[in-house]
């Protein structure tokens, strides 16, 4: 367990005060770039009757509001994909809470609360939305070191815009070459992001579009950072249309009853769609290069300790 003065060196820590001030100007460059793409941030949503099942995730987050349950948001999938109704592209700071097992206190990568940039596009495929995902960190990395030069010098780390298209392997090319542990090894190889497409229906959750002509395959993907860094996003295209959801559901052994108001909403029409999210505090330890996510905001909750 973290004790007070831990947290204390942690908060005062010049890394930490540097990487938060990188974060800082990262949240800025992205609100600039996606609201000129025609995007509008939306407000998060923290609790739901429903949320992003994550079932390996073992323990809900529930809280008792006057006699009904509601859930702490693990991400704002099903919330994104309603709001198109509204508006045809939107993007959210997204707080998620997921208990991950204790087991990766020690990864470097997982927090029990994050932020991620969360965001969903009407009617657009996934290649529209990996062509997006493209541009932004190219723009990212083209206009960081003019404003934050002394922190990514405190750093020694130079970030070069990446070249675009990014490469991209299928998941069964990745396993073959790489093994279960895929995204970690493959990272460690690279140089530049790269994608990973093309997931099995049983790796993923229910929400994510199966290929019409290729059942058990989903048009989604992941974007891995190089240099051993990992994931940096995740997306795909969306199922909306009731019976695939329902039948998508039931095939994860899911009971329909616990996502019962979303599939009453579903009934009245939702839009087609794809979209991602990106982990902040991962995006921040890659441009800062930090062993750990843990420096990579204040007051970080790693899994299986008490954080304040
Ligand atoms: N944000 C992810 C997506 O858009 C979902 C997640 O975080 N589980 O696909």
């Amino acid at each position: 367990m973290l004790t007070i003065d831990d947290e204390r060196r942690l908060l005062t820590s010049e890394k930490v005060r540097n990487a938060v001030q990188v974060q800082s100007h990262v949240l800025g460059i992205a609100r600039q770039f996606f609201v000129g793409r025609g995007f509008v941030e939306i407000l998060p949503v923290v609790i739901s009757p429903f949320t992003d099942p994550l079932t390996d995730y073992r323990v809900r987050g529930e809280i008792e509001c006057y006699g009904f349950h509601y859930q702490i948001t693990k991400s704002m999938i099903f919330h994104k994909q309603m709001a198109l109704l509204s508006l045809p592209r939107v993007f959210c700071f997204s707080p998620n809470i997921r208990i991950e097992p204790a087991e990766r206190r020690t990864s470097g990568r997982h927090l029990i609360e994050f932020v991620q940039l969360d965001l969903e596009v009407r009617d657009a495929s996934r290649e529209d939305v990996m062509k997006l995902a493209e541009d932004f960190f190219a723009d990212l990395f083209e206009r960081l070191p003019a404003v934050a030069a002394d922190e990514l010098r405190f750093f020694g780390r130079v970030i070069l815009p990446p070249r675009r298209p990014f490469r991209a392997i299928r998941h069964d090319e990745a396993v073959r070459d790489y093994g279960n542990d895929f995204e970690l090894g493959l990272s460690q190889d690279l140089r530049e992001p790269a994608w990973i497409l093309d997931f099995p229906a049983e790796s993923r959750e229910f929400y994510d579009r199966e290929y019409p002509d290729r059942p058990g395959v989903l048009r989604d993907m992941d974007l891995v950072y190089p240099e051993g860094f990992g994931e940096a996003l995740s997306g795909g295209e969306r199922e909306h249309e009731l019976e695939s959801i329902e039948k998508r559901i039931i095939r994860k052994g899911i009971d329909l009853a616990s996502y019962k108001y979303y599939l009453d909403f579903a009934r009245t029409g939702l839009p087609a769609s794809a979209g991602f999210g990106i982990g902040m505090e991962r995006l921040t330890r890659y441009i800062c290069g930090l062993d750990s996510v843990r420096e990579a905001r204040y007051f970080a909750k790693l899994p299986g300790t008490l954080s304040l």
